[in-house]
């Protein structure tokens, strides 16, 4: 899949169609979208729980931001398909998401903590989405979910693709901008892609951490990361001085 087809898929006229439906006829595609290669056994790749705007600026709260979930192959419980917790976007709430789960950088929410502030039953809501080659699940940005490991032999392969109205923040820090897909003003809105794709916005969130850093260098430095307590370092955040922690939340020290 090239990155054309990428382009294509994400503005094509009957996905917009739907999201349309959902937040209006003006739509700008969201920096954030991922291409996923979630890799067998691999903890690197499986998502804990979290909400989505929980990576986001708190100035995007408010703002409704779907999320296209599309596999590219038939995805189920046994190769990593995701799970949400039903009805736990209702209290309009973001709960205390924690950082670092395992060995990865993915912030990630306790049960308990979801039970308390969403008000959800995590013996009864939790509902697997198995979703075929050819379909989409289509998330809310508060929605808890994540996604399970993958006991396949095979790659699963997946993209998710965000949109949200462009006349509200897409909460992603200023360090890039969304990109305009459809205008009810215009009808003909030509789409920037060379704008869009000219702002690197791993390179940017390097930049907004202040140092020059590797490629190779698997430090986190996402914003989002000054927003949650670390109560577990890892390999990711060893790097990471006192100094700048302490200036970014109340951290527990890194031990050794
Ligand atoms: O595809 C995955 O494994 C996780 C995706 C996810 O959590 C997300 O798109 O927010």
């Amino acid at each position: 899949m090239t990155i054309y087809a990428i382009q294509e898929l994400w503005t094509n006229e009957r996905l917009l169609n739907a999201v349309e439906q959902l937040i209006g006829p003006d739509i700008a595609g969201h920096p954030v979208w991922n291409l996923r290669t979630k890799t067998p056994k691999n903890e690197a790749t499986t998502v804990p729980w979290h909400q989505d705007v929980g990576y986001l600026d708190n100035n995007s709260y408010e703002v409704l931001q779907p999320t296209a979930w599309i596999p590219l192959l038939d995805s189920n419980e046994n190769n990593g398909c995701m799970q949400l917790v039903k009805g736990g976007h209702k209290t309009g709430r973001v709960a205390e998401h924690e950082c670092c789960a395992g060995n990865t950088w993915y912030t990630m929410l306790t049960e308990e903590e979801m039970e308390k502030t969403l008000e959800v039953n995590m013996a009864e809501d939790i509902v697997s989405c198995p979703v075929s080659y050819g379909g989409m699940l289509l998330l809310n940005n508060m929605i808890p979910h994540r996604s399970l490991n993958n006991y396949s032999d095979a790659i699963r392969w997946s993209l998710d693709l965000r949109w949200q109205t462009p006349h509200k923040s897409c909460g992603f820090y200023g360090l890039k901008e969304g990109l305009l897909m459809r205008s009810s003003k215009d009808p003909n809105v030509q789409i920037d892609w060379d704008t869009f794709l000219g702002l690197n916005r791993t390179k940017e969130q390097h930049k907004s951490v202040g140092k020059e850093m590797d490629d190779f260098d698997t430090t986190i430095v996402g914003p989002w990361m000054k927003k949650w307590k670390i109560v577990h370092h890892n390999r990711h955040t060893k790097n990471i001085s006192e100094e700048t922690l302490s200036s970014w939340h109340n951290h527990r020290p890194i031990k050794a």
